[in-house]
């Protein structure tokens, strides 16, 4: 870790607390002026660090300074994130993470951005990528698993979600199968999850996961005014990104590292049905022109959906979209 990583790391624990120049000097071996330039650059960022005589330096509580420091110093992960690339600005985090995989990138790399120019959902549509709202980032995996059973990862990514976004908000999100979270039927965060395989094999997976943190209701046009929200609209203060993107890739290591080791889904699927929205409950699939009125039973070790179709047969559906019809609030999910 670089030493002005280090020193943030050392102030974020401690924040709210002062911490002398001299233990900051001992802790990272570098001279007090040297301590001094680096908290200089750190204000220059953005954070709000006060810095009185004979009592040192102390991190103000609520900071959302996003940036690639800030992020890994809040990082306790070992794979995920071990290469973490921050970008201003680029196309989509999807596509950049596909560019770095086609030149060797390793399996943890992550891209994170601050806005996205062409951020992408599933089957070509657009993802809003507003800057300084919101987290838009991608994961590079390589799992040994079959291609047809990548869908688990999406729902280890979003159980992973959830879990972090928990501690933050005041009403629990839900998941509807596949790929969005929602709250009170608004959507925060959707998931998308592109591979490169050959038919028997995963060369690798990027998971893009798109999160509305800090957007006001008037952030939201045309059509996402009445579907979409943020973690902010439930939450009874502003969230620090650089926080949960770190707290989110933890998440998501424990669940993908355990799912590795194990070779066992039973951990996050667990945790997935805790936070569906999807099973229980009738719903059309809406797939192409076609659409199949079932109720959803199960979701399945390869990320499939286990319906009940209304002649009383069962199936299995792996991909389409789907709205819940016994929702909550009587609103359709
Ligand atoms: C998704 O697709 O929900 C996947 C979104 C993944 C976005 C991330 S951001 C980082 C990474 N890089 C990328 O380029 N993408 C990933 P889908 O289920 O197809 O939903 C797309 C639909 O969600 C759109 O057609 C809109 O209706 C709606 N939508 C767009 N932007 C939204 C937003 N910011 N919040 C809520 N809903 C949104």
């Amino acid at each position: 870790m670089k030493t002005k990583e280090t020193l943030l790391k050392i102030l974020v624990n401690n924040k709210g607390r002062f911490i002398s120049g001299e233990t900051l000097s001992e802790k990272l071996k570098i001279s007090r002026s040297a301590v001094w330039k680096h908290i200089a650059e750190l204000r220059k960022e953005g954070y709000v660090i006060s810095a009185v005589s004979r009592r040192g330096y102390k991190m103000g509580v609520y900071q959302d300074v996003f940036n690639r420091c800030a992020i890994a110093s809040q990082l306790n992960s070992t794979v995920l994130g071990s290469n973490l690339i921050f970008c201003d600005e680029i196309d989509s985090t999807n596509n950049e993470l596909k560019r770095l995989a086609a030149n060797g990138a390793a399996e943890g790399t992550v891209v994170v951005a601050e806005t996205q120019l062409s951020g992408r959902g599933r089957r070509g549509r657009a993802w809003n990528s507003k800057p300084n709202l919101g987290i838009y980032m991608s994961v590079l995996l390589k799992p040994d698993i079959a291609p047809e059973n990548v869908q688990v990862i999406t729902l280890a990514a979003s159980s992973a979600v959830c879990n972090a976004i928990m501690p933050f908000i005041d009403i629990k999100p839900g998941i509807k199968w596949p790929n969005d979270i929602l709250i009170e039927n608004r959507k925060v965060c959707g998931i998308l999850t592109e591979m490169t395989a050959e038919p028997e094999k995963i060369h690798s997976v990027v998971v893009g996961i798109g999160i509305n943190v800090n957007h006001e209701e008037d952030d939201f046009c045309g059509e996402l005014k009445n579907t979409a929200a943020s973690l902010r609209c439930f939450s009874k203060s502003d969230i620090s990104r650089s926080m949960l993107t770190a707290r989110v890739l933890e998440e998501f290591e424990k669940l993908y590292l355990d799912f590795i080791k194990n070779k066992s889904t039973d951990r996050f699927l667990n945790i997935w049905r805790s936070f569906s929205v999807t099973i229980g409950y009738d719903i059309i699939i809406y797939q192409g022109d076609k659409t199949i009125k079932a109720k959803a039973l199960d979701v399945m070790d390869n990320g499939c959906l286990l319906v009940q179709t209304q002649d009383g047969g069962r199936q299995l559906i792996s991909s389409g979209e789907v709205s819940v019809q016994v929702p909550q609030n009587g609103k359709n999910q």
